[in-house]
């Protein structure tokens, strides 16, 4: 495939700091995209120009460029109207695509799993069909036979995204009864998130090196891009002492995520909200870690994660010093510093609630002793005439099954 030679376009009112930012990162999405920026143009507006959004001199003075350098698409910095987006594309003369739809198009491309190829497919079919509508009406009694082309098209895709969401179910509900499955075994879950390219599946990577069982524990995919991972891993993390956790690695977030693509992978994201703690990884290496932190935590509200702990993950500390910035644990997932703490920090949240205990266990019930050795941490033992006696420590949902033997 040719790569499309492309100009990126941005405008702000105020913050010109997190402005210049936000092309840094609107670049490297275009790059996720194989497009091939070859240059940026950005202008201080005092208000938006509600027709092309950019003031009609900045609008020529691309143009110009369009035609001098053969750029084959604009990539705008924000979202826009349809009919803005329709009305600079008449203006320039060549593709334009908004932040949403570049963002779209990269998750179409990293999609793999059947899960993540429909929400994607559904994501970009409600932004076409946003957009479709709105054309529809702009146009309604001005023509004719348009008209009836995207009354049909419309209808086509409405069809198609029934379909799709009806699919997403069904493949929805085979994850979700693993889900209930391990719920009922009461394996703690711990989700990882954060905004994208923070260090998360890295993260996972490595505390799966300090799991001591590590039987079905492949390593997950880490690559310095954008999204390089779009579906849901879980890994079975044991610790010493008999605990152990189910680690959750999953979509990263960026700034202006498009709303369409949060709804279509809601079901993906469910699994956050019903973890048991969250770690929050921050890439303090990044300058506009602070912003990135912000809004993460504000995706988080937005797919309802409530009343889940969250421990707030400082990673890539090997490329920055001053370890002063806040609350939380600061590591290097590459560098595998401080590892320790963090699991030591994970278990004293996910395990608080253990009780430790003295019970006998007449000889009779053996498997329950057999049992406790393999799934409790057992500190003492000691074997009397009338049974074992014995201090472990039990979750409480061993505890519920076991009282009955406490002395
Ligand atoms: N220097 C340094 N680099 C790191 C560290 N942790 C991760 N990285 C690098 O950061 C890049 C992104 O890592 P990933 O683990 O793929 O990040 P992610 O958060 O899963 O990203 P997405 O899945 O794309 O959202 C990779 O090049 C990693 O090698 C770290 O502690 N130090
Ligand atoms: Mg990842």
């Amino acid at each position: 495939m040719e790569v499309e030679r492309t100009l990126l376009v941005g405008a702000y009112e105020t913050n010109e700091v997190a402005f210049n930012y936000s092309m840094e990162e609107l670049k490297k999405l275009a790059n996720s995209c194989e497009l091939d920026v070859i240059d940026v143009i950005s202008q201080k507006i005092k208000t938006i120009t509600p027709k092309t959004y950019l003031g009609s001199g900045k609008v020529e003075e691309i143009s110009e460029f369009v035609k001098d350098n053969n750029i084959d698409v604009i990539v705008l910095n924000d979202n826009l109207s349809t009919s803005q987006i329709r009305n600079i594309q008449e203006a320039v003369g060549c593709r334009v695509v908004d932040r949403t739809t570049l963002i779209l198009d990269i998750f179409a491309r990293r999609a793999k799993t059947k899960e993540a190829i429909i929400q994607v497919e559904i994501a970009q079919l409600k932004n076409i069909l946003s957009r479709l509508s709105t054309n529809f009406n702009e146009r309604l009694g001005l023509r004719g036979p348009g008209e009836t082309k995207y009354e049909l098209d419309r209808r086509k895709l409405e069809k198609r995204l029934v379909f799709l969401e009806a699919e997403l179910k069904e493949v929805v509900k085979n994850r979700q009864t693993q889900r209930k499955r391990r719920k009922k075994n009461e394996i703690p879950v711990v989700g990882i998130v954060g905004y994208t390219n923070s260090g998360k599946s890295t993260l996972l990577n490595t505390i799966l090196e300090y799991s001591v069982d590590n039987l079905e524990n492949k390593t997950v995919y880490a690559e310095d891009m954008l999204f390089a991972t779009l579906e849901t891993t879980t890994r079975h993390i044991a610790l010493k002492n008999k605990k152990s956790f189910l680690l959750t690695d999953t979509v990263g977030f960026v700034s202006k995520l498009p709303h369409q693509l949060i709804k279509a992978f809601r079901s993906t994201l469910e699994e956050i909200t019903e973890a048991d703690l969250i770690l929050h990884v921050i890439d303090l290496s990044n300058n506009n870690y602070n912003r990135q932190k912000e809004i993460t935590e504000n995706v988080l509200l937005e797919i309802g994660v409530k009343d889940v702990p969250i421990i707030n993950v400082y990673n890539k500390i090997d490329k920055f010093a001053s370890l002063t910035v806040g609350e939380g644990i600061f590591i290097s997932a590459k560098e595998k510093s401080n590892i320790e703490d963090l699991i030591n920090e994970i278990s004293k949240q996910l395990f608080k609630n253990y009780k430790t205990v003295k019970m006998t266990i007449p000889y009779a019930s053996s498997t329950i002793y057999n049992y406790l050795k393999e799934n409790a941490d057992v500190i003492t033992e000691d074997f009397r005439d009338y049974g074992i006696e014995i201090i472990v420590e039990l979750s409480n949902y061993l505890y519920q099954k076991y009282k009955h033997l406490l002395n």
